[in-house]
C-alpha cells in the first residue's frame, strides 16, 4: 500500500466544505479531461447560447470555473506537449503540429509515476512520438477518425468499432476498473471530439436539425481595423470550410469505397504547399469524406444518408447571395458541432457517475480543457491558431472538493502551462525550477479572489506558417486589459487592442495617439516577459524552411 494512503481513511481524507491543506490526501487521484477544438462559446456553464452541457456545467457547479485561461499557442500539438512539460513551445521544442515531442524530456504523468502513481493515457495523444511515462496508452493515430477509429494501444495497431467518444470513454472505464486499487491514477482522458469535420455519433444524428443558432456579430466581418494576418489567412466559413468534408454535402452514391476522383496527396504527404494552400485545396474534401464515411456500417450509413438528405437538397436548391449562403453554412456548421459535443458531455457524465459509484470522484482532481479555443464564426472563421480571445483563450474547469469550494469561479490569468505544476503541488511531488507554469493551488484555495501576487500577463507565440489556414507566425503578451501581438516572418505588423472597450478585438489602437504610453509599457512589458520564459530571439525561425508542410 502506497504510504501516504495508509494513514487515514479514504473517506476521511476526502473532506468536503474544508479548502486548506490539513484536509487534503497526499496523493489525491487526477483526471485530466481534454478535449480538441471545443471552446468556452461552446459550453452552457460559460453562459452559451448555442447548448446546454449539463454534465461538464456539473464540474463547473461543483468546483471552479476559470474565465481567463490561455493558451501558450493555440494549436494541438503544441499545446499538448505545454501541458504534460509545463513548458513553453521554444523550450519544450514542439513549436508545431509537425514536430516529433522528444519523450525522454520531464513530464509531468512521468514524475507522477515515479511518485507511484498509476498512469494512463487515452485517446488523442498527437505528439507524433510514443507516450512515455504511461502504464497503459491507447492513443489515436495523428488525429484519429471519429467512426470505426484506430488505435496505437501500448505500441500496437487496433481499429475500435463504434464512435470515438464512446469508445475513449469505454477504454477510461476499463482503465479504472482494472487498476490496483491501493494506489493513487492519474489518467489523461483526451478526446478528439469536436475536431473538424464534426461527425456526430449516430444517436445524435439530426438532432439539431430544427435549431437556429444564433450568430455571432461578426459573422461577415471585413477586417477593417486590422492588419494583413487577419485578412489573409484561410479559415473563412464563407471561402475555406469544404461542401464535403466540413458540411457533408455528398450523396450516397458518390460515397462508394470504389470512387475516386482526385488524385491530390495532400494528405498522404506530398503536397507542396507553395503551390497550393491546404485550405484552399478542396480536391482533399471528397476523398477525405468518402474515406471517414466508408469506416462506418451499412446500417450507420443508411441512417446517415438519411439524416444528411434534407441538408443536400436543401444545398443545391440554394439561390441566394454569397452573404446568405455563409449564413446558411454556419447554420450547418452549429448543427454538426454542437451535436459532436453533446457526445462529449454524455461520455464526460458517464465518466463522472463511474467516478462517483466507485466512491472516487471527491477524491479525485477533475480538470476539464480544450488544447485550445476555436472560433464558432466570430470574424467570419473556423479553426484557430491567433492570439484572439476566441482561441487564445480555453475552457478550464476543476473539481476537487478538499481545495475548491463549489461553484466558485476565477479571472486570475491562468496558463495551461499550469496543469503541470498544480497536479505535482497536491501530489506531493515537487516541482522542478525549470517547470514554467505556477502551481495554481493559491488560486484554487482563495474561494474565487486572485490572490495578491499573482501574474499580470500571458505570453504567446505561434510559429506554424505557411501551412494549413495560413496563419501568420505571430507572438505576444495579454495583460488585463490590453493585448500586443506582433505578426513577423513574411510581415512586420503589430497590433494593440484595449479589451476593455474592445473586447471583440476589431479595432487595433496601436497607431491611436491616445494609446502611447499603453503601446509603450505593452512593448516594454513583452520584452521583460520574453526575457523571463526565455523567448529572447522570437524571429529567429524567420527564413527558416518550414518542415512540417508535407506531415500535418
Ligand atoms: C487538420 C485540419 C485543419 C486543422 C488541423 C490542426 N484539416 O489538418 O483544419 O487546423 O488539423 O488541428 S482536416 O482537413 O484534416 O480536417 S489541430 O487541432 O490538430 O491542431
Ligand atoms: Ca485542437
Amino acid at each position: 500500500m502506497n504510504k501516504s494512503y495508509g494513514l487515514l481513511p479514504l473517506a476521511a481524507l476526502a473532506a468536503v466544505g474544508c479548502y486548506g491543506e490539513k484536509t487534503q490526501p497526499k496523493q489525491p487521484n487526477i483526471v485530466v479531461i481534454m478535449t480538441d477544438d471545443h471552446t468556452c462559446q461552446a459550453m452552457s456553464c460559460y453562459g452559451s447560447r448555442l447548448l446546454e452541457t449539463p454534465n461538464l456545467d456539473r464540474i463547473a457547479r461543483e468546483g471552479m470555473r476559470m474565465d481567463r485561461c490561455y493558451v501558450p499557442n493555440a494549436i494541438s500539438g503544441p499545446s499538448r506537449a505545454c501541458i504534460i512539460t509545463g513548458k513553453y513551445s521554444h523550450v519544450n521544442g514542439f513549436t508545431d503540429n509537425s514536430r516529433t515531442f522528444d519523450g525522454d524530456q520531464q513530464t509531468f504523468p512521468k514524475l507522477l509515476h515515479e511518485a507511484g502513481y498509476q498512469t494512463a493515457m487515452i485517446g488523442k495523444w498527437h505528439l507524433n512520438s510514443e507516450p512515455q511515462g504511461f502504464d497503459y496508452w491507447s492513443i489515436l493515430e495523428g488525429q484519429g477518425e471519429y467512426y470505426a477509429p484506430l488505435f496505437i494501444e501500448n505500441g500496437e495497431k487496433i481499429i475500435e468499432p463504434g464512435y470515438v467518444t464512446d469508445v475513449i470513454t469505454d477504454k477510461a472505464i476499463s482503465f479504472l476498473e482494472s487498476r490496483d486499487k491501493e494506489r493513487p491514477f492519474a489518467m489523461l482522458y483526451y478526446h478528439k471530439a469536436p475536431h473538424r469535420d464534426w461527425m456526430p455519433a449516430q444517436r445524435h444524428l439530426g438532432m439539431n436539425e430544427d435549431k437556429v443558432y444564433p450568430e455571432p456579430a461578426t459573422l461577415l466581418d471585413d477586417y477593417e481595423g486590422r492588419g494583413s494576418a487577419a485578412r489573409e489567412q484561410e479559415m473563412m466559413i464563407a471561402k475555406h470550410m469544404w461542401p464535403e468534408w466540413d458540411l457533408k454535402l455528398m450523396k450516397a452514391e458518390d460515397l462508394a469505397e470504389n470512387v475516386s476522383d482526385s488524385t491530390d496527396l495532400a494528405r498522404t504527404g506530398n503536397a507542396n504547399v507553395d503551390d497550393v494552400s491546404r485550405a484552399n485545396d478542396t480536391s482533399n474534401s471528397r476523398r477525405q469524406f468518402r474515406n471517414a464515411y466508408n469506416r462506418m456500417t451499412d446500417e450507420e450509413k443508411a441512417r446517415w444518408n438519411e439524416a444528411y438528405a434534407p441538408r443536400i437538397a436543401e444545398y443545391e436548391a440554394f439561390e441566394d447571395s454569397d452573404d446568405e449562403l455563409t449564413r446558411w453554412k454556419y447554420q450547418q456548421y452549429m448543427k454538426d458541432y454542437c451535436a459532436v459535443v453533446t457526445g462529449v458531455d454524455e461520455n464526460v457524465g458517464r465518466l463522472l457517475d463511474y467516478l462517483e459509484s466507485i466512491g472516487e470522484l471527491d477524491n479525485t482532481i477533475v480538470i476539464y480543457t480544450s488544447d485550445q479555443g476555436f472560433f464558432l464564426g466570430e470574424h467570419g472563421w473556423f479553426d484557430k491558431r491567433f492570439m484572439y480571445e476566441e482561441c487564445e483563450r480555453t475552457p478550464m474547469l476543476v473539481r476537487y472538493p478538499s481545495a475548491i469550494k463549489p461553484g466558485t469561479r476565477s479571472k486570475a490569468l491562468s496558463m495551461n502551462l499550469d496543469i503541470a505544476p498544480t497536479l505535482l503541488d497536491y501530489a506531493g511531488v515537487e516541482v522542478s525550477e525549470d517547470m514554467q507554469g505556477l502551481s495554481l493551488r493559491p488560486v484554487f484555495e482563495s474561494n474565487g479572489k486572485t490572490p495578491g501576487n499573482w501574474r499580470d500577463a500571458v505570453y504567446y507565440h505561434y510559429y506554424e506558417y505557411p501551412s494549413w489556414h495560413s496563419v501568420k507566425r505571430h507572438y505576444g503578451i495579454r495583460t488585463e486589459r490590453y493585448k500586443l501581438i506582433h505578426f513577423y516572418n513574411d510581415v512586420d505588423e503589430w497590433e494593440l487592442y484595449d479589451l476593455k472597450t474592445d473586447p471583440q478585438e476589431l479595432h487595433s489602437v496601436y497607431d491611436d495617439p491616445a494609446y502611447s504610453k499603453v503601446r509603450e509599457a505593452m512593448h516594454r512589458r513583452l520584452e521583460a516577459m520574453q526575457t523571463e520564459v526565455g523567448d529572447t530571439d522570437p524571429d529567429e525561425l524567420n527564413g527558416e524552411f518550414f518542415e512540417g508542410a508535407d506531415k500535418l
